[in-house]
């Protein structure tokens, strides 16, 4: 046993050039004379991973040794996006390989585009989740993500005649060099059936069902950066072979034969597109299922081949749960633990409550997952029996500390008593947690003053804590802007920034020099032109890099108010019509950038998209306006695209109504690209406005304590739209936009549907906010200040921060560095 070094590693030009030719050859069965960029990319590819494998294989052998806990990261999205130039980057091998494939004729960057995004996760959380894994490897934290494969990952967006069109993400379709099939670890899962008293223990039963599904790994590496340790990304997939009926298939059946395989197949075909909406569908609930007893058996197996009791499984695993979306490993882990490892109620009760902790991404009620009984008592009748006994004993124990407070009994139940009966996730993920935390600080006092407020006042204030997002410095620095990422190792004279943000500080030394200005400048234009370039090449818009950027990009969701935004457009586009052409002349130059899914059956987020196309077409190819305001709609957006955009921007918009925004993520991104924000007093935009201070960021909008008295006047008063606001209302409805009846039921949702959003509340200020921003956009040298000066504070916002807060205060866990003791 012993380590393979660094520098064992060759990069020596010969060396690579033979493993992309080998695998040319020898994988792909094709000749280096024949050879396309697609080969090119996936022959490079293999030998890249055969460098990394090295490692991979290396940390998991060396932190299954030396008994190293480890931490498990459940969560049913990844947003990965690509993985070879990261993997280039992480291995210090990206010169070598754009050298080598530059002399066989290709360029690095269109064989880097080669590559198709796993897009399995819909948009924050996902992103948040692969994020969090490269800061576990990274920062050698023994750490481990599961998830499911999806064969379809998140929907490709089409936009037709301006409207949303959703095609199959068919991702799988080439060769996928980043994942590893392992048949061998392969779990089967049950579904139905019914239950057996144990004939000795009242609360043992046996659980027998003969719809059992096999669920298979498949591992996708994550390099760590600076380190020689790889994590892993393990991805459950239905596999479907054992259920080929053969003598259904002998009889001429060919559609029963297969009907197994499809049933089978289904539960890991396709992630459900939703973001922040229960739609409490029966195959998703199976999915869940799925996905949490492969991964619970799978984590006990590798506990019981330490041979340690299983009552100290928190001393080697520490789950953490994405969202409620995998709380059912809670009940899994007491059902296995009970009827399998016969340990008693209590000692498991012990154990799990130990061994997961519960993150909450989200107060919209509507996205809050719930159950129906008879749903949960059909398809899983063990695991709902083990919830009703959590929830009894639970309830017992607040009555005896509440005597006779029927409400609160009410109120804390996992079983709401609605008609017919939920079971609500959060509550059971919460009572079966040792920490609740929230992903921003105000959204964390926030969960503590609504959802969980009993359970505060129950379980102690010390289980309820914080932990503000982070965003990876790898992906959405040093990948992703490679000019601006120079001149930071410039600066701070290594590269050691990459994985310690807090190096950044020393930018702010370089806030006077001229030359370093000039050259931040340069690589902020040189983004946006290359943002402009794959506008044009996905849109046919020219636009000017010369223009102010204004970027809003996320999934349209009517609390992130792309609504207002698009209005906000529609209002400059009238003042602009209005002015003579000297006046005009004047104005400064603007693109409005947007980018974003809509849910496939989120029909008012659809019609939002419908409108910002319908803008664009207008006003684009009105030839007063000119380059004075270009609008745009970039389709399909993805990690990749997000690649292109946000380092290009000069403001962004996070302006969600105060209090709806859990954190926001890219809010951080943007910034630490050295953007600026106009945003909304909500998530994380406060804590970045508190690092960077109050001179870098453009606040406006009510204060989220003020919502809510907002919205109860607004239910019983009609809403008043500012002059502005109207204005935007008066064209739209003279059908400057098309058939004004399209967007009639965007108008009415404000007008007559009680403004739930606020948009007459904070238009206004949003409109003064945009004046504010332009005056300090037109001051060149204070905007590169506030430009660098934000850059140089953002360290708090690293991903690698966020993971040892966890570390530390909820897994309890330390680094273990492959290779250090060897
Ligand atoms: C069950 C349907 C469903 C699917 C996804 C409900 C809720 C979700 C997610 C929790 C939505 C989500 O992505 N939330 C976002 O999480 C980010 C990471 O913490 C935050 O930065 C965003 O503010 C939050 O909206």
């Amino acid at each position: 046993f012993r380590a393979y070094s660094h520098s064992e590693i060759a990069r020596d030009a010969a060396t690579i050039k033979n493993s992309v030719v080998m695998h040319l050859t020898t994988t792909f069965l094709r000749t280096p004379d024949s050879m396309d960029s697609g080969h090119a990319y996936l022959a490079s590819a293999f030998s890249v991973r055969d460098r990394l494998l090295q490692r991979w294989n290396l940390t998991n052998e060396y932190h299954s040794n030396i008994g190293a806990k480890t931490i498990y990261y459940m969560s049913l999205e990844f947003l990965v996006g690509r993985t070879f130039d990261n993997a280039l980057l992480a291995l210090q091998l990206r010169d070598e390989y754009a050298g080598v494939l530059g002399d066989v004729g290709f360029r690095l960057e269109d064989i880097i585009d080669e590559e198709r995004d796993a897009a399995l996760g819909n948009g924050g959380l996902g992103r948040l989740a692969a994020c969090y894994v490269d800061s576990m490897a990274s920062s050698n934290y023994p750490g481990w993500g599961y998830g499911l494969r999806y064969r379809y990952g998140m929907f490709q967006q089409q936009i037709i005649n301006g409207y949303q069109v959703e095609a199959p993400d068919c991702w799988l379709d080439s060769p996928n060099p980043w994942e590893f099939p392992r048949a061998d670890v392969t779990y089967p899962v049950k579904f139905y059936g019914h239950l057996v008293r144990d004939p000795e223990v009242s609360y043992r039963y046996k659980w027998e069902s003969n719809v059992v599904y096999d669920a298979m790994a498949f591992d996708m590496p994550v390099p760590g950066y600076g380190t020689e340790n790889v994590g892993n990304i393990r991805l459950w997939s239905c596999k479907t072979n054992g259920l080929f009926d053969l003598n259904k298939f002998n009889a001429g059946d060919y559609q029963g034969a297969t009907g197994g395989q499809v049933a089978a197949q289904i539960l890991t075909d396709v992630l459900y597109p939703n973001d922040n909406t229960n739609e409490g569908k029966e195959l998703r609930l199976r999915q869940e299922f799925l996905f949490c007893s492969a991964t619970l058996q799978d984590i006990i197996a590798r506990f019981k081949k330490t041979g340690k009791p299983m009552t100290q499984l928190p001393e080697l695993a520490a789950i953490q749960l994405n969202d409620t979306h995998p709380t059912l490993g809670i009940p899994e882990l007491m059902r296995i633990l009970i009827d399998e490892e016969g340990l008693s109620w209590d000692e498991a009760w012990d154990t799990t409550t130990k061994t997961f902790a519960f993150t909450n991404h989200t107060v919209l009620p509507e996205a809050m997952e719930k159950w129906p009984v008879p749903m949960m008592d059909k398809i899983l009748p063990r695991h709902m029996g083990i919830i009703y006994d959590i929830n009894l004993f639970f309830l017992q124990s607040v009555e005896e500390r509440f005597p006779k407070d029927r409400e609160l009994l009410r109120n804390i139940s996992i079983i709401e008593e609605s008609n017919s009966q939920q079971v609500r996730m959060a509550y059971l993920a919460c009572v079966g947690s040792h920490k609740v935390n929230g992903v921003a600080a105000i959204h964390s006092d926030i969960i503590k003053q609504t959802i969980f407020k009993d359970f505060v006042r129950i379980q102690g204030e010390d289980k309820f804590i914080n932990k503000t997002n982070g965003v990876s410095p790898r992906r959405w620095v040093n990948e992703c802007n490679p000019d601006m990422s120079r001149l930071i190792t410039e600066a701070v004279g290594d590269r050691s920034w990459i994985n310690d943000l807090t190096k950044l500080k020393v930018l702010e030394s370089k806030v006077d020099d001229k030359e370093f200005r000039q050259s931040w400048w340069e690589a902020k234009q040189k983004n946006k032109a290359r943002l402009a370039e794959y506008i044009l090449a996905t849109t046919g818009i020219n636009v000017s890099p010369d223009a102010l950027f204004d970027v809003q990009v996320k999934r349209i969701h009517e609390y992130k108010r792309q609504l207002m935004n698009i209005l906000g457009v529609i209002y400059r586009y009238h003042r602009l019509k209005q002015m003579s052409a000297a006046e005009r002349t004047k104005e400064l130059h603007r693109v409005v950038v947007f980018a974003g899914k809509a849910a496939a059956g989120y029909w008012v987020a659809k019609q939002v998209i419908k409108l910002i196309n319908s803008v664009a077409e207008v006003v684009n190819s009105d030839e007063e306006i000119g380059d004075v305001l270009k609008v745009v709609f970039i389709p399909d957006y993805s990690v990749t695209a997000a690649e292109y955009i946000i380092p290009a921007s000069d403001i962004s918009q996070h302006i969600s109504t105060a209090g709806t925004e859990a954190s926001g993520t890219s809010n951080m991104k943007f910034v630490l690209n050295g953007g600026i924000i106009l945003g909304t007093v909500d998530g994380a935009n406060i804590e970045i406005g508190e690092e960077v201070g109050e001179e870098q960021i453009f606040f406006f909008g009510c204060l989220a304590h003020e919502v809510d008295e907002f919205r109860h006047y607004l239910r019983f008063h009609q809403p008043k739209p500012d002059e502005a606001l109207q204005a935007a209302f008066d064209m739209i409805q003279s059908n400057t936009f098309g058939d004004a009846h399209i967007f009639q039921p965007l108008i009415d949702a404000v007008l007559c549907g009680g403004d739930v959003y606020l948009l007459t509340v904070d238009f206004p200020s949003y409109v003064e906010a945009h004046k504010a921003v332009e005056a300090a956009y037109r001051q060149h040298d204070d905007w590169v200040t506030k430009s660098i000066l934000s850059v140089s504070r953002m360290a708090k916002f690293s991903s690698d921060r966020a993971v040892q807060e966890y570390a530390e205060e909820i897994w309890n866990i330390e680094p273990a560095p492959v290779g250090k003791s060897t």
